[in-house]
């Protein structure tokens, strides 16, 4: 069984050929051990916060030179007493150091377990822990900014303002289930009014999670039109490369192409899709198929149509068999002439009117946080229902004990969102996703 005394060890760089390495351990102890192992260059002392240059040894026989930096219990990652040893950045080297030190009695660190006594030893909550995963996955600016923000506790403080909230409201109700002889009857409309104030906070950091999702997985725009529009050409400009295949002959594009792309920053994921036309072609009708489906399950679509022409009879059949509304009209070829006046006017040829449409795709990003994830907003939204719960006794007149049961609920899901209240369970699916050394 896994103890937090425990000495855990584990590379925290990549294992693949670099430089240089770096090796952590943490816990009660490690200091010893990495002393063990490490011996300082001529007269060095070691420091705590002081990278001191020696060789790494097992028993004598040097392995490996690099630097050692001890940090003291309160002044780590984890808190715990723990140090980092560097070494030359080859696979096989890490892996000797590691097991020798598995050797001198540690064990190899679970992934995401040094930040997990990170969260155990209370130096951060798991808003801020699932933020050190996203920092190491974020691909784009935006997720990057975005990671940072949650890293330093933006959620984490307005889910404490929160619960701060229902805690007092909880208090409030329970002091006249209590005691209602000694201080009267608890005023029921105000206590409603305070808690549906509270389900409105909650409700708005739910609204934000939409944009949570699109800034973690990218935006899906699907492009759609005519035939011959220049849908492909548009998403080869995005691009800034001939991903897809151009040509003036209509029904060119016969499959769905996905691109990931970065926007100003942020996370994109362009769909070329085939032209929509009535086809005989029984390859082109998948392909048409294909794109009406393609437009279902994207967050926005862009439907390209001719600026020369500007909107036709077929275009309108075009919209009306998309079977949904299309979000952005594009119309291109603006080099040609420009009949069109709705919509943004562009040119995939030319690059006239991009600047818009990245500022099209920027809009739909919205607000910039605090942003809750899929896992957090469904805790927000089971805490939301149980403040409706609550709300509805206490408007019909129902006996208090029942609100403080849900109210005493909500305080527990909001808990699980920074891990005041999180179950053994929920920890397991939080860490097992981060890499190992995390
Ligand atoms: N002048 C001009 N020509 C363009 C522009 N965009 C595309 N074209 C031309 O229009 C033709 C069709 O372009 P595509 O990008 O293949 O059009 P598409 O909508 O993907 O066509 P399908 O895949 O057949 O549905 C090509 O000959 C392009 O060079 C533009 O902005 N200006
Ligand atoms: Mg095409």
């Amino acid at each position: 069984m896994d103890s937090l005394d425990d000495v855990i060890v584990a590379p925290i760089t990549g294992v693949t050929p670099a430089a240089v390495a770096l090796i952590r351990g943490s816990g009660a102890g490690s200091w010893r051990l990495a002393e063990a192992v490490f011996r300082a260059a001529g007269n060095s002392r070691l420091e705590p916060r002081h990278a001191v240059l020696g060789v790494i040894h097992n028993d004598g026989e040097v392995i490996d030179e690099g630097y050692l930096v001890l940090f003291e219990s309160g002044k780590s990652y984890t808190t715990e007493e723990s140090f980092e040893l560097s070494c030359h950045g080859n696979p096989a080297i890490v892996r000797r150091i590691v097991n020798l030190l598995i050797e001198k009695g540690a064990r190899a660190a679970r992934p995401g377990e040094f930040t997990e006594r990170a969260f155990l030893n209370g130096r951060i909550d798991l808003t801020q822990a699932e933020a050190v995963r996203d920092t190491i996955e974020a691909a784009t600016e935006a997720q990057q900014r975005r990671a940072r923000l949650l890293r330093d506790g933006r959620l984490a403080r307005h889910a404490a303002e929160i619960r701060r909230k229902i805690a007092h409201e909880l208090a409030t109700v329970e002091a006249v289930t209590d005691f209602s002889e000694e201080i009267g009857d608890l005023d029921r409309e105000a206590s409603c009014e305070r808690i549906s104030s509270i389900v409105a906070e909650i409700r708005e950091l739910i609204a934000n999670a939409s944009s949570a999702h699109i800034m973690r997985h990218g935006l899906r725009i699907a492009i759609v039109g005519r035939p011959n529009v220049g849908k492909s050409s548009l998403m080869n400009r995005m691009l800034g490369s001939d991903r897809a295949i151009v040509t003036e002959i209509p029904g060119t594009t016969r499959d769905t192409i996905e691109e990931a792309v970065e926007v100003r920053g942020l996370p994109v994921v362009l769909i070329d899709t085939a032209g929509i036309r009535q086809t005989e072609d029984r390859v082109e009708a998948i392909g048409v198929e294909r794109s009406q489906l393609a437009a279902a399950h994207a967050d926005t679509v862009w439907m390209v149509i001719e600026a020369p022409s500007g909107w036709t009879s077929e275009d309108e059949a075009l919209a009306a068999a998309l079977g949904r509304e299309p979000d952005l009209i594009v119309a291109n070829k603006a080099d040609l002439g420009k009949q069109e006046s709705r919509g943004i006017l562009v040119s995939a040829l030319t690059g006239e009117g991009f600047d818009q449409l990245e500022a099209a795709v920027q809009d739909c990003f919205g607000a910039e946080l605090p942003l809750a994830n899929e896992r957090q907003s469904e805790r927000l939204a089971a805490a939301a229902d149980r403040l409706e719960a609550a709300r509805a006794t206490l408007e019909e007149g129902m006996p208090t004990d029942l609100a403080c049961v849900d109210l005493y609920g909500a305080l527990h899901e909001v808990g699980a969102v920074t891990g005041d209240s999180a179950t053994d369970d929920i920890l397991e699916q939080i860490f097992r996703d981060f890499c190992i050394g995390k």
